[in-house]
């Protein structure tokens, strides 16, 4: 009685809020799994008028899509009477972090491309723009030998805007789903039973297909995903392009946020799910809120990254660009905030070593800093740009994390989040910005592999 009272207080504050901003969706846990038709009639039975429940298949979650424009207080307390309600939260907007430079998107690197997955061939030779990538020396990747490339079992989830896997930097690198693949791939099966139609190289959760294709907007998206999976996994030595952090693991493309620059909390959830499920090692999550002054903070959220790190995977998670104490405001600041075993929580360094202006900080709260300014990575449509923000930090450090396990791969990981922490370079100017007061060194870090192999 305790627990669901709790839940009706949230939500009568929450519709307050909300009446005006959201999806009309609602999150709402309950005591046990029950049919999604189920909570659906009794829902219309009290009167709510519901257009479809979603089992979310997570810890007793569904998904209430209601026909209204907006949330009410009136739905609001009627899936508060559900038998067995445990918690009720809005289905909130997710945006991107990283988005300062959005704006400098010129229209020409913006054009559709056709999003069928084809395989790219490139050559040899040197990365022609890897001079231009400050953050190789800075973090001392130009000092582990050249071999450590990383293992192609490391898989990376970028849960983001999704992923120009045609580029030609990215194209070699990308998952491919054993289940689905080959003549499994459109066949219209879900061939190994995980919910999820021929996702033969992951899914996207905003369009709900299988081509999770970084669809860009002027002013929404330049090719976020793109970018960010580009930093951790570029291929190197192929003679276009630059290289990623670790240019030979692999990346699965999870797309949860539109073209418009936004996503949601159940798909966010969603992504988080699928990749814990189909064996990513480490996400990589350069996204997170809440916008709206006065957000609750989301439960379903907070589980989802709790079942992370409980089944033993690294989240690596922006801090966000708001200028902001995370540690003061952490309901501003989610997922960054959360402090959960086996989470990173990263903010962006410029090539002084001193926080980026825009980034946030937080002594407690935030772990680290990472290169995060004037990033060059990949974009759509085989292009290159330069952006700013902790969205770029974030993959540095989910790269760093997936080199560091290529090598240690009995490692657990909470040992894996431990080496990276040991290892930053204590930076005066980051002392009181970030837990460990240093910037990301992936030399150090690679030391300790090295060390911890030969014994
Ligand atoms: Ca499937
Ligand atoms: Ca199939
Ligand atoms: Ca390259």
């Amino acid at each position: 009685m305790k627990i669901q009272f709790r839940a009706i207080a949230l939500l009568v504050f929450s519709s307050f809020i909300f009446s005006q901003a959201q999806a009309a969706e609602w999150l709402v846990k309950l005591s046990g799994r029950v049919p999604a038709a189920q909570v659906q009639q009794y829902l219309r039975q009290s009167g709510m008028n519901v257009m479809r429940v979603e089992d979310l298949r997570f810890n007793s979650w569904y998904l209430v899509h209601t026909a209204t424009e907006s949330l009410t207080r009136q739905e609001g307390a009627a899936v508060g009477k559900l038998p067995g309600t445990r918690w009720v939260e809005p289905n909130k907007r997710i945006r991107p972090y990283g988005n300062r430079n959005f704006q400098t998107a010129p229209r020409s690197e913006i054009a559709p491309r056709d999003p069928a997955f084809k395989r790219v061939v490139t050559g040899n030779g040197p990365d022609p723009m890897i001079g231009k990538q400050w953050m190789i020396q800075d973090t001392g990747l130009d000092r582990v030998a050249p071999q450590l490339r990383g293992d192609k079992r490391v898989i990376v989830a970028v849960i983001d805007t999704g992923v120009d896997y045609n580029h030609p930097d990215l194209n070699a690198n990308i998952w491919m789903n054993p289940g689905e693949a080959g003549a499994l791939a459109n066949n219209g099966i879900d061939d190994d039973g995980n919910g999820y139609v021929d996702d033969f190289m992951g899914w996207d959760f905003a369009d709900n297909d299988n081509l999770p294709w970084d669809r860009t907007s002027v002013f929404g998206n330049p090719g976020h995903g793109t970018h960010c999976a580009g930093v951790i996994g570029a291929q190197a030595d192929n003679g276009v392009g630059i290289r990623g952090v670790a240019p030979n693991i692999t990346i699965m493309p999870l797309r949860f946020i539109s073209e418009k620059g936004e996503g949601t909390t159940a798909d966010a959830v969603k992504a988080m799910k699928y990749a814990i499920e189909m064996g990513a090692w480490i996400t990589s999550n350069s996204w997170g809120g809440p916008e709206e002054e006065g957000d609750p903070d989301s439960q379903i959220l907070r589980e989802v990254f709790a079942d992370a790190a409980a089944r033993g995977r690294l989240t690596v998670v922006a801090a966000g660009n708001d200028r902001m104490d995370v540690d003061r405001n952490p309901m501003k600041a989610t997922p960054a905030s959360y402090n959960l075993p086996n989470m990173l929580t990263v903010a962006a360094s410029n090539p002084r070593g001193d926080l980026a202006g825009f980034s946030n900080y937080g002594a407690k709260l935030v772990h680290l800093a990472a290169p995060g300014t004037a990033i060059l990575s990949t974009v759509t449509g085989d292009r290159y740009m330069n952006l700013d923000g902790t969205s770029m930090a974030t993959p540095v450090v989910a790269g760093a994390a997936a080199l560091f396990w290529s090598m240690n791969p009995q490692m657990k990981a909470d040992r894996v989040r431990n080496a990276i922490l040991s290892t930053v370079t204590p930076m005066p100017s980051l002392r009181g910005s970030v837990l460990t007061g240093g910037k990301l060194n992936i030399e150090a870090l690679m030391r300790e592999s090295t060390e911890r192999v030969r014994r």
